[in-house]
């Protein structure tokens, strides 16, 4: 079974942004939703301000995931790279996906389905006063994360220290919240302002999209110092030791539980093998026998040894496209270009063949292979320009 992709939000199309809200929406509507708000609420001590930050948000959010999958199988959180997408004119910001900041003095959405008067979303008055949704992009701190910020919080090679709280130096965990260093993840609720401040911040969908960033960095400062522990081991209050059972949920969901994200059913879409998955972002490449596979494993993209390029299905085979490049590349590369363009090239870089498909327009364009069986090239806008074989 293939393991579950958490994505970058920006990098969803249109469709996908509409699945995701839907499920949101649907949550909400059978009142799931606001079970997590009381929850991230009531928590305190044992979910922020100390080590067990980062295992009690990696087991909410895989609570809440499986939730949404009962709503639509084999959906995922995106995440959402504040370094990158950190303006308010990012994508993450429009109608059909997140909504917009705040307008007017209320700082009321106004805008995509998260709006009070799209009728859909209400928020639940724990620490806030308005049943509309509130945001103040920028005021009450100028900036988001940076990347600099994340690489220095990255190299710390301890999990945490001693006194295990908001003070604790030399502290991964301490830096990536926020207590001390140039603060990250406490600055990104800061930022967005509204109702992402207080503790009943998931009021705001966007604490999602936060915290699956927020969880990929802690897995990857794990694939990055692969012999540190989580600390402490022992000796700090009950809910904060790796043997730890984690309020409110007890039992067998201890903090040592989450420590391998993978054995909780995902990872993340900068995890992926080089040339393994089901896109290809600008600039991304394949050469001889790599290939692409649909998240469901159902069908392959491959560049071929012999310079072809083939659509098939996995398990027997059966060609569905090809670009008809067999013996006219071999030990050339089939390309992603920044401008948009599929292209194969040979072993002395010239052009093959390609998709005809750049331009201006289709810059940062990427590919997909989809579960339907096509290979397609949608815009960073989400209109599709390129889609094999014709016939659906
Ligand atoms: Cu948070």
């Amino acid at each position: 079974m293939m393991a579950l992709i958490r994505r970058d939000q920006a990098m969803l199309y249109r469709q996908e942004q509409t699945t995701f809200v839907d499920a949101l929406l649907e949550l909400k509507r059978r009142g799931i939703y606001d079970n997590y708000i009381k929850q991230h609420s009531q928590i305190g001590y044992n979910g922020h301000m100390g080590p067990a930050f980062l295992p009690w948000h990696r087991e909410f959010l895989r609570r809440f995931e499986k939730d949404l999958q009962e709503v639509t199988p084999g959906l995922s959180i995106p995440y959402w790279d504040w370094t990158i997408d950190n303006s308010p004119d990012s994508s993450i910001w429009d109608a059909n996906f997140m909504g917009g900041d705040g307008q007017g003095s209320n700082r009321m959405v106004t805008s995509g389905r998260f709006a009070f008067n799209a009728g859909h979303w209400t928020c639940l008055k724990i620490d806030i006063s308005t049943d509309y949704l509130t945001r103040e992009l920028g005021v009450h701190i100028s900036s988001l994360p940076t990347k600099q910020a994340v690489t220095d919080c990255l190299g710390i090679p301890d999990y945490d220290s001693y006194p295990w709280d908001t003070t604790s130096k030399s502290s991964f965990r301490n830096d990536l919240e926020g207590w001390i260093g140039p603060d990250i993840h406490n600055r990104v609720h800061e930022w967005v302002g509204g109702h992402m401040r207080p503790l009943s911040s998931p009021n705001d969908p966007l604490f999602w999209l936060h915290h699956a960033n927020i969880d990929r960095l802690w897995a990857k400062w794990q694939r990055e110092h692969p012999d540190r522990p989580y600390l402490p081991q022992s000796g700090a209050p009950m809910g904060q030791n790796q043997p730890d059972p984690m309020d409110p949920w007890f039992g067998a969901t201890t903090i040592a539980s989450t420590l391998k994200h993978q054995n909780l059913g995902y990872i993340y879409d900068t995890e992926w093998p080089a040339g393994q998955g089901d896109r290809m972002l600008p600039g991304d490449t394949l050469v001889a026998d790599q290939y692409l596979i649909s998240q469901d494993g159902a069908y392959m993209f491959k560049f071929q040894a012999n310079g072809n390029l083939v659509l098939s299905r996995s398990d027997n085979g059966t060609p569905l496209w090809t670009s008809g490049t067999d013996g006219k590349a071999q030990g050339g590369v089939c390309i992603m270009q920044p401008d948009g363009d599929l292209a194969v090239r040979d072993a002395a870089y010239n052009l093959v063949w390609h998709t005809n498909t750049g331009s201006t327009g289709n810059r940062a364009s990427r590919l997909y292979v989809q579960y339907n069986g096509h290979v397609s090239i949608f815009r960073q806008d989400s209109v599709l320009v390129w889609k094999k074989p014709d016939a659906s």
